[in-house]
């Protein structure tokens, strides 16, 4: 090989410090990449790395999970230890150790454990405006004396600071232990120990009585040194702002009252807010697959022109006409997650999920599931409770992701009346919240029936729930993250979506019928479907859909929808669309479906019953083969993500066959 002609130095850099310091927002400033950043604790959980190319070299970034201690409590501060003191660490030629200047006391105390490695590290006094606003004085410079490496100032949200943290990474160098034991005699043992760095020595005292207590006390006595001086008055009055609010939103009648306000008004504002530019989009690919025949359909023939229009613009298309929904439903769960109200909702929840074998820990995991299943079966990594995580993946996948919200959509939109309760609240808002909060309940009986049927069941930890203070979210960080997530939504609706209704097409469309002599081209198209291998595997599965009343159709969406949710309304498309009479005006697909009749009986195909049979059964399946996967990893078995994945069909199934049934003996049939 050549050697390149200039070669670039490169420095592994890595950040380290207490959660929700802001190590996330300042690896997206120095890499200019955009990962997750949420105004609550244990946001990251897992190890993320991103490069940032300058003249003067490369730098190699790795984010990791927020941590208290190097001594791990749960599985994401696990992986912290694991890094830096592992094989791994090795290879990090810069710890940076994020603190927040607004809060030393306790980021102070991970800061002693890092100067502990031995390890070159530099430090970033974070939130210095927060500090500032509150009068809060920072001893930076003595710090950065006791330490004799570079402390510098930033506020990683506006970027200030990080250019001068970037050139001081040059100055970063191993510092000398800083703490003492009070113990004479144990603190001769250990700087008479050999070993390679203080943390090592530490480990050789392992045993030692009340050896523990004694380095914790040693800590906190150089912690109150350097904080010597500093104003705690200023901090709590940057704490009293939030504590004023905290009176009416944690207030236990208001709190709850509140919390339920948010969420259905999060609802409504999916339907109303979403609707004229849905349909927009709807009407844009309309015209798109119209122009599409009208233009190339000579040049394509038949055949390819219904794989572009039936296929592809009815099964992508359909899909895509969500956008709007998803975007609505991120920007309230951004909003939520800056201004730091999820830790306060977790608190408020802590209570009730203690009864059900959960408890406020679980709660961002779960309420991040509602985005999709996989962060938040991730973020089960900050449970120390081995049950309650495993208790936290197994009903993650209950609470509704964004991939059922273009189902329910759908079938409310077209067979929910469009009707007003009350001012201002709609009967298919309230459908879909109830949708939702059908999720939330049977997630907490699968909890409740788990933990009863445990014999010795484990101690939870109190919780210590951090209520971070309240921050104004910023217009553009919040637009930065929607644009990231409408963008998964879109790569999602051109791979999975795009590959899934093309195969269907193929299924619908082959084996080719020819058309008998005195056919009407309507019922030609008929045959053709009932005959292709489509129509065939439907009738096949039919006996097993027909108790939850479905028709075939029916039947093929729903088990396409196994590669993802979303494709059953992409199935709907392509089938109304190749099943589109010739001669009949085209229409949107709400309409098709509502007009679609059974060919013996004449009745329509969607009843109430089979609508809300529908609707049972997206409640409740596990349609995702990515969450399987990411169980399978986080709770490392595969008899529990299979055993999951049927339980759930199990539970989805019978759940549709109770609707059904019952809603037919009420007339809904
Ligand atoms: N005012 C202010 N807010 C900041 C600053 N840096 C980060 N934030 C906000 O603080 C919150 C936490 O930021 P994150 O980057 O997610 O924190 P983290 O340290 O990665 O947190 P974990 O991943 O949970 O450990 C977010 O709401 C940020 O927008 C800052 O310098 N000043
Ligand atoms: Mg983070």
């Amino acid at each position: 090989m050549t050697p390149p002609l200039l070669a670039l130095r490169e420095r592994q850099v890595a950040l380290v410090g207490n959660p929700n310091v802001g190590k996330s927002t300042l690896f997206n400033a120095l890499t200019g990449l955009r990962q997750r950043v949420a105004n609550f604790p244990g946001v990251t959980v897992d190890v993320r790395e991103g490069s940032s190319a300058r003249p003067d070299g490369l730098l190699r970034v790795f984010d990791l999970p927020g941590t208290y201690s190097l001594r791990p409590n749960a599985a994401d501060e696990a992986i912290v230890a694991k890094v830096l003191l592992g094989p791994a660490g090795d290879s990090l030629d810069v710890l940076v150790v994020v603190l927040d200047a607004t809060n030393l006391r306790r980021n102070l105390y991970l800061l002693s454990e890092v100067v502990d490695l031995g390890r070159p590290f530099v430090v970033a006094l974070n939130m210095a405006d927060e500090a500032r606003r509150a009068g809060v004085s920072v001893p930076r410079q003595r710090l950065q004396d006791a330490l004799g490496v570079p402390v510098v100032e930033t506020v990683a949200s506006t970027g200030e600071g990080v250019e001068a943290l970037r050139a001081a990474l040059d100055g970063a160098r191993p510092a000398t232990r800083v703490w003492r034991f009070a113990d004479e005699a144990l603190e001769l043992q250990l700087s008479g120990c050999a070993a390679a760095n203080p943390w090592e020595s530490l480990r050789a005292l392992d045993g030692h009585e009340g050896l523990r207590e004694q380095e914790v006390a040693g800590r906190y006595a150089w912690i109150n040194e350097v904080l010597l001086g500093a104003d705690p008055e200023a901090l709590a009055a940057l704490r009293s702002r939030s504590e004023r609010v905290d009176r009416y939103l944690l207030h236990p009648l208001l709190g709850p009252l509140t919390f339920l306000l948010i969420m259905g008004g999060l609802f409504q504002a999916i339907f109303s807010g979403a609707g004229p530019l849905m349909d927009g989009i709807e009407a844009g690919f309309g015209w798109l697959g119209a122009a599409f025949e009208a233009n190339l359909g000579e040049a394509f023939g038949p055949l390819a022109t219904s794989l572009v229009v039936d296929g592809v613009i009815g099964g992508v298309g359909s899909v895509i006409v969500f956008l709007p929904q998803i975007l609505i439903l991120f920007f309230f769960i951004g909003l939520l997650e800056d201004t730091g109200y999820m830790s306060r909702a977790a608190f408020l929840v802590d209570r009730p999920l203690r009864a059900v074998g959960l408890s406020g820990r679980s709660f961002i995991p779960l309420l991040s599931s509602f985005a999709c299943a996989i962060p938040g079966v991730m973020a089960t990594r900050t449970i120390s409770n081995r049950f309650e995580r495993w208790l936290a993946i197994l009903v993650a996948p209950l609470m509704t992701c964004s991939a059922r919200l273009p189902v329910y959509t759908l079938l409310i939109a077209a067979f929910v009346p469009d009707r007003s309760l009350l001012p201002g609240v709609g009967l298919q808002g309230v459908v879909m919240l109830g949708l939702y909060l059908s999720g939330i309940a049977s997630a907490v009986f699968v909890a409740f029936v788990m933990s009863r049927s445990r014999k010795q069941r484990g101690r939870l930890l109190p919780l210590v729930v951090e209520l971070p203070p309240y921050r104004r979210p910023s217009l553009l960080a919040t637009l930065l993250k929607l644009r990231v997530r409408g963008g998964d939504f879109l790569k999602r609706a051109g791979t999975v979506i795009f590959v899934v209704s093309v195969v269907l097409w193929v299924l619908m469309t082959f084996p080719r019928q020819a058309k008998p002599a005195g056919m009407s081209d309507a019922e030609h198209q008929a045959l053709s479907l009932r005959e292709s291998y489509a129509g065939r595997l439907g009738h096949t599965i039919e006996p097993v859909v027909r108790p939850l009343g479905y028709d075939w159709k029916i039947g093929v969406g729903v088990i396409a929808s196994f590669a993802a949710r979303e494709v059953f309304v992409g199935t709907m498309g392509v089938i109304y669309s190749v099943g589109d009479d010739a001669d009949e005006e085209s229409m949107d697909l709400r309409q098709a479906m509502q007009n679609e009749r059974d060919p013996e009986t004449g009745r329509k195909v969607f009843s109430l019953a089979t609508v809300f049979s529908l609707l049972a059964f997206y409640v409740f399946a596990l349609q995702c083969g990515a969450t399987v996967a990411v169980v399978k990893r986080e709770a490392k078995s595969w008899a529990f993500a299979i055993g999951q994945l049927l339980a759930f069909l199990a539970l989805a199934y019978c759940a549709a066959f109770v609707v059904y049934q019952s809603m037919c003996a009420l007339g809904f049939g």
